[in-house]
C-alpha cells in the first residue's frame, strides 16, 4: 500500500501480539517475470497469548488472488482486498493454502520479488514478503520455511533460496526445480530467493567446532576476478564472531549474492545474503581503499546479523535498533579488530575517527530537524524511512556506552546472557538491557533514556583548580540546548553518560588519577566518570599542577562537549593528547572555530585571513613523522561543508564554501614544500596492497595532492596529477588524481587535462558499472564557478545514455551526490538546485519510493538557513507535497513542512 490519502501513523505503545501464529511455510514457486505464481501452505494456529479473533487477518500487496484452501478443501470465505486477505470464520488450527500472482518484471520498486539484469531476487525487509504472497508480515510470527522453485533451466540455471538445498532436479519442457530447507525458525522479512545466471566463488571452511561449512559468492559471470575481496571478508568475519563472541555459523552453507540494483547496502537473509554490488565486487583497479573498507564492513555487517538479528530478532519495528545499533557495533569493532588488532591505539583511532565523523555530521543534524527520534522510535507513518542514523549510528553508540561502562569482559557475559535467554526469540530492547544489567549485577533503569530521549545531549564543563589544595574540580551539566521540536516531547531527564577524561601536565604527559575517596591513584590514565545528574562535580585529589582536562577520549558518549579551550590549550593537546581520538578531535575543534569564524566573515563581506598559528598547528602534524600517515590524513582533513553549515546560527553554504577555501588554499601556500615532500615520500610504487598502512600512505599522499591543486599555481599539481592518473595501477590513485585535475581547474572553468582524463576514465571503465558511477559522481560533487554551475553539467549528465533513473546506484551517483554532497552548488542562490531536487523526487517517486524518500531528506533541515535560501526550499518542499503520492515521500515532506 504505498499509495494512500491519510497516511495511517503505527504506534509502539498500541503493540498487540498476533492473533494467529504461522509454525511452518512450505512456499512454491513457478518463476515467470510477469506472472510468478506463488503457493503457499502454513500450518496455522491461534496465538494462545492473544485475544480471540474469528477472522484471520493476512497482509498481502499488489498481487492477484487466486484461490483458498483449509485443510485441502476449498474456502469460500476469503476476500482480497487492497491490503491483504481476510478468511473468516476459520478453525483454531489448521492447513492453509493460498495461491496468487505478482509481477517481478514491472516491479521498479525493488521490494518483494524483482528481476534485475534478468535475474530474480528478493527484496523483504520490512514490509516486501506481502508483496510476494499473503502472509502475517510481521517479525514476531516466525516459521520455518520450506522453498520449491521452479523456472526455466536454460534462462535461469541457479535457484537459491534460505538454508540447505535439499534436492534438485530437472522438469518436463526445458524447466527445472530446486527445493530448499532453513531448519530455523525466521520472520517473513528474511526469506529470501534467487534466481539467474550466475557463478559462485567457492571455499570450504572448518568452523570452530571443526563442521565443514560451503561459502559461496554469487555473481554475473564477468564479475568473478571481483569476488576475493568479499570471500577473504567472509571467512575473516566467521572467526571474529567466533573468538570475539564464541558464536559460530550454524547453517552447512552461507551465500552472498551481489545485485546492480538494490535499495540499500545489503540484507541478512538467512544464509542467503543479497548484496548490493558496491558492497560486494573489487578488485585494485576499479575499487578504491574505501570501498575495500566499506565491503569488509558490510559483509561483516551483515554476517554478523546472523546472531543479532536473526537467531534472536525484534519483536516489532520499533525495536529495530536491537539488531541495527548492536549489529553496526560489532561490525566497527571488528573493521577495529582488522586494523588494530586489541591493543593498536592509534590504528583503532583511525577507525573511530570515521565512526564518529560520520555520526556527527549525519545523525547530530538528523537529531536536530523534523526527523528527529529516539533510538526505539514513538511511532511512524513508512517503517522504510526509520532505517536511520539514529536507529543505526546512534543505536550503535548506545551499545558501545555498555561496553565502556562494563569493559569488553562485562560486555561479553552481557552479550551470553542475552543469548541465553533469548535464542530463538523475538524481543526487544528492554530485554537486551536487561541481560546486560543482569549479567553485571547492575542496574540501568536510568539507562533507558538513551532508547526513549531524541536530540543530541550537550556536556558542558567547567574545571577549577586548587593548587593550595593540589585539587582539581570538573563539574559538568547535562541538558539538550535548543532542540528540534520533534526531539523536545521526548525529553524527560537526565541520562547515565559515561565521560571519559584524562588529566594532561605541563609536560605534554597524562597525569595520575585519584578521585576524592579514593586511597591511591589508579593505573589507568583515563577514568570513565558516570555522569547520572543534571549537575555533578568530580574532583581529583593530589594534582600537583595545573592540569588540561582531555575531555570524553575516545568519543566515550554520543553528546556535544562544550569547553573554552583556547587555541593554544587545542594546539598542545592536538601535539600531545595521548588519546589518539582526543588529538585528531583538538584539531577539528580548532579548525572548526576557526572556519566558523571565517565563514561568520564571508557571510558579511569582510576581508579572510588566517592566524599563523593555526597554520604552525597543521604544520606540526603534516611533518610529525612519529605520527602513522592514516592518522595524518584524518587530522589534516578539514571538517566537511555540511557539518560547517550545520554548526552556524543560519546555515550559509556559499560562506562556508569560501571560508573552507580559503584556509585550504590558505595551507596550501604556507606548506607546500612540506605538501611535496609528503606527497612524494608516501608514494606506494609496486603491486597495489590493501593493507591498512598501505591505504594509509595513499590517503596521506593523496590528500596533499588535493592541496596543492589549491596552490595560487596550480600547474605543478596538475603536472602531478595527470602523471598519477596515467601511471596508476589502483582506483585510489587514479580517481584522487581525476578529482585533484577537475578541482585545479574548477577556478578557470574547466581545463584540457581534466577533460582528457575525464574521457579517458569513461572510455576505460565503460563496461564496470561501479566505476562509471564514480564518473558521475566526482562530476556532480566537483567545485563550480560562476561561470561554469554544476547544476548545468548534471542536467547535461542525466541526458546521458548510461544515465538511468531506475537504478539506485547511479541515481544517487549523480542526482544524490549533487543535491547532498555539493552544497555549495547546490544551494545556488539562484534556487536552481531546489527546482532540480524537486523535479527528482517527484520522478523518482514513481518508480521507487524508498529511493525518492531517501532524496526528499536532503531538504529537510531549510529552516535552518539563511533566510533567501529558506524561501526557495520552502517553495521546493511545497510543489513535492502537492504532487507525489507515495507514503514514503509523503512523511517526510509533510515533516518538514509542518
Ligand atoms: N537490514 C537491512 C536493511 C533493510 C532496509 C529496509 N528498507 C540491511 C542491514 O542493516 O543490514
Ligand atoms: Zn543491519
Amino acid at each position: 500500500m504505498a499509495d494512500t490519502a491519510t497516511p495511517n501513523v503505527i504506534r509502539r505503545a498500541d503493540y498487540a501480539p498476533p492473533a494467529f501464529l504461522i509454525d511452518t511455510v512450505a512456499l512454491e514457486f513457478d518463476l515467470i517475470p510477469e506472472r510468478t505464481v506463488v503457493r503457499n501452505t502454513m500450518r496455522v494456529r491461534r496465538n494462545p497469548d492473544a485475544s480471540h479473533a474469528s477472522n484471520f487477518e493476512l497482509m498481502g500487496e499488489q498481487l492477484e488472488f487466486v484461490s483458498a484452501t483449509i485443510d485441502g478443501a476449498p474456502f469460500a470465505q476469503a476476500h482480497a482486498h487492497e491490503h491483504g486477505l481476510t478468511l473468516d470464520n476459520v478453525p483454531d488450527s489448521f492447513e492453509l493454502t493460498l495461491t496468487s500472482i505478482c509481477n517481478p518484471a514491472e516491479n521498479t520498486t525493488l521490494s518483494g520479488l524483482y528481476v534485475s539484469g534478468g535475474n530474480f531476487f528478493t527484496q523483504c525487509e520490512a514490509e516486501g514478503f506481502r508483496r510476494i504472497t499473503y502472509f502475517l508480515d510481521r517479525p514476531d510470527v516466525m516459521a520455518t520455511f520450506t522453498v520449491t522453485l521452479r523456472a526455466s533451466k536454460a534462462d535461469y540455471p541457479v535457484l537459491l533460496s534460505n538454508g540447505n538445498l535439499l534436492e534438485e532436479g530437472d522438469l518436463p519442457d526445458g524447466r527445472h526445480f530446486a527445493r530448499w530447507e532453513d531448519p530455523f525458525r525466521k520472520p517473513s522479512y528474511l526469506f529470501a530467493l534467487v534466481a539467474g545466471k550466475l557463478v559462485a566463488l567457492e571455499e570450504r571452511v572448518k568452523s570452530g567446532s571443526g563442521k565443514e561449512k560451503l561459502l559461496q559468492v554469487w555473481v554475473e559471470p564477468h564479475d568473478l576476478d571481483k569476488t576475493r575481496h568479499a570471500m577473504d571478508s567472509l571467512i575473516n568475519s566467521i572467526r571474529w564472531d567466533e573468538s570475539r563472541f564464541g558464536l559460530e555459523l550454524d547453517l552447512d552453507r552461507f551465500m552472498i549474492v551481489a545485485v546492480s540494483d538494490f535499495n540499500m547496502g545489503a540484507m541478512e537473509n538467512k544464509g542467503l545474503n543479497i548484496f548490493n554490488t558496491k558492497y560486494v565486487l573489487a578488485n585494485p583497479e576499479t575499487a578504491t581503499d574505501t570501498d575495500f573498507a566499506n565491503i569488509e564492513a558490510v559483509v561483516g555487517h551483515e554476517y554478523f546479523h546472523n546472531w543479532t538479528g536473526n537467531r534472536v530478532t525484534c519483536r516489532d519495528w520499533f525495536q529495530l535498533s536491537l539488531k541495527e545499533g548492536l549489529t553496526v557495533f560489532r561490525d566497527q569493532e571488528f573493521s577495529a579488530d582488522m586494523a588494530g588488532g586489541a591493543t593498536d591505539e592509534a590504528a583503532r583511532a583511525t577507525k573511530r575517527i570515521e565512526d564518529v565523523r560520520v555520526l556527527r555530521q549525519m545523525q547530530f543534524a538528523e537529531d536536530a530537524g523534523p526527523m528527529a527520534h529516539p533510538v526505539r522510535p514513538e511511532s511512524y507513518v513508512e517503517i522504510n524511512n526509520f532505517y536511520t542514523m539514529t536507529v543505526y549510528e546512534k543505536g550503535s553508540e548506545v551499545v558501545r556506552m555498555y561496553q565502556t561502562l562494563f569493559g569488553r569482559d562485562g560486555f561479553r557475559k552481557g552479550m551470553d546472557l542475552y543469548f541465553k535467554r533469548h535464542d530463538g526469540q523475538a524481543v526487544t530492547c528492554d530485554d537486551f538491557r536487561h541481560a546486560l544489567a543482569d549479567a553485571n549485577g547492575r542496574d540501568l533503569a536510568q539507562f533507558e533514556r538513551w532508547y526513549s530521549q531524541a536530540g543530541t545531549p550537550r556536556v558542558s564543563v567547567r574545571t577549577q583548580y586548587d593548587a593550595a589544595q593540589q585539587r582539581y574540580s570538573v563539574t559538568l551539566t547535562q541538558g539538550y540546548g535548543d532542540t528540534a521540536p520533534a526531539a523536545r516531547e521526548t525529553q524527560k531527564g537526565p541520562l547515565l553518560i559515561p565521560f571519559a577524561i584524562g588529566l594532561i601536565g605541563k609536560d605534554g604527559h597524562d597525569l595520575a588519577l585519584q578521585l576524592e575517596g579514593e586511597t591511591r591513584a589508579s593505573e589507568a590514565t583515563t577514568r570513565v566518570l558516570e555522569f547520572t545528574q543534571t549537575e555533578q562535580t568530580f574532583t581529583f585529589v593530589n594534582v600537583a599542577q595545573e592540569p588540561l582536562p582531555s575531555l570524553l577520549r575516545n568519543f566515550s558518549a554520543p553528546v556535544i562537549v562544550e569547553y573554552d579551550y583556547s587555541a593554544d590549550q587545542l594546539a598542545f593537546l592536538l601535539a600531545h593528547d595521548s588519546d589518539p581520538f582526543n588529538r585528531w578531535e583538538a584539531g577539528q575543534r580548532l579548525a572548526t572555530r576557526e572556519l566558523l569564524t571565517l565563514a561568520g566573515r564571508a557571510a558579511t563581506g569582510v576581508p579572510l585571513q588566517l592566524d599563523d598559528s593555526v597554520v604552525a598547528a597543521f604544520a606540526r602534524v603534516l611533518t610529525d613523522e612519529t605520527l602513522s600517515p592514516a592518522f595524518r590524513e584524518l587530522a589534516l582533513m578539514l571538517p566537511s561543508e555540511a557539518y560547517l553549515a550545520e554548526q552556524m546560527a543560519e546555515s550559509n553554504p556559499a560562506a562556508v564554501h569560501a571560508a573552507r577555501q580559503f584556509v585550504r588554499k590558505r595551507l596550501a601556500n604556507a606548506l607546500r614544500k612540506d605538501w611535496l615532500a609528503v606527497y612524494e615520500k608516501h608514494r606506494t610504487p609496486g603491486a597495489y596492497e590493501a593493507t591498512p598502512e598501505a591505504s594509509g600512505h595513499r590517503a596521506l599522499k593523496n590528500l596533499a595532492l588535493s592541496y596543492l591543486a589549491e596552490l595560487d599555481d596550480p600547474a605543478e599539481a596538475v603536472r602531478l596529477a595527470s602523471a598519477q592518473y596515467d601511471a596508476a595501477n589502483n582506483m585510489t590513485d587514479r580517481s584522487a588524481a581525476l578529482s585533484a585535475l577537475l578541482n585545479a581547474s574548477a577556478a578557470n572553468g574547466g581545463s584540457v587535462e581534466a577533460q582528457q582524463a575525464l574521457d579517458d576514465f569513461y572510455r576505460r571503465f565503460e563496461k564496470e558499472p561501479l566505476v562509471i558511477d564514480k564518473w558521475f559522481a566526482l562530476q556532480a560533487t566537483q567545485r563550480g564557478s560562476a561561470q561554469r554551475p554544476v547544476i548545468e553539467i548534471v542536467r547535461k549528465l542525466m541526458a546521458h545514455p548510461a544515465f538511468n533513473l531506475k537504478n539506485p546506484n547511479r541515481a544517487r551517483s549523480l542526482i544524490f551526490s549533487f543535491c547532498a554532497a555539493n552544497p555549495a552548488q547546490f544551494h545556488a542562490e539562484d534556487g536552481s538546485g531546489y527546482a532540480f531536487w524537486a523535479e527528482q523526487v517527484i520522478a523518482l517517486d514513481a518508480i521507487n519510493p524508498q529511493v525518492a524518500a531517501r532524496l526528499a531528506r536532503s531538504l529537510e533541515l531549510w529552516r535552518r538557513f539563511t533566510p533567501t535560501l529558506r524561501d526557495g526550499m520552502r517553495a521546493a518542499l511545497e510543489k513535492v507535497a502537492s504532487q507525489v503520492k507515495s507514503r514514503d515521500v509523503r512523511e517526510i515532506v509533510e515533516k518538514a513542512l509542518a
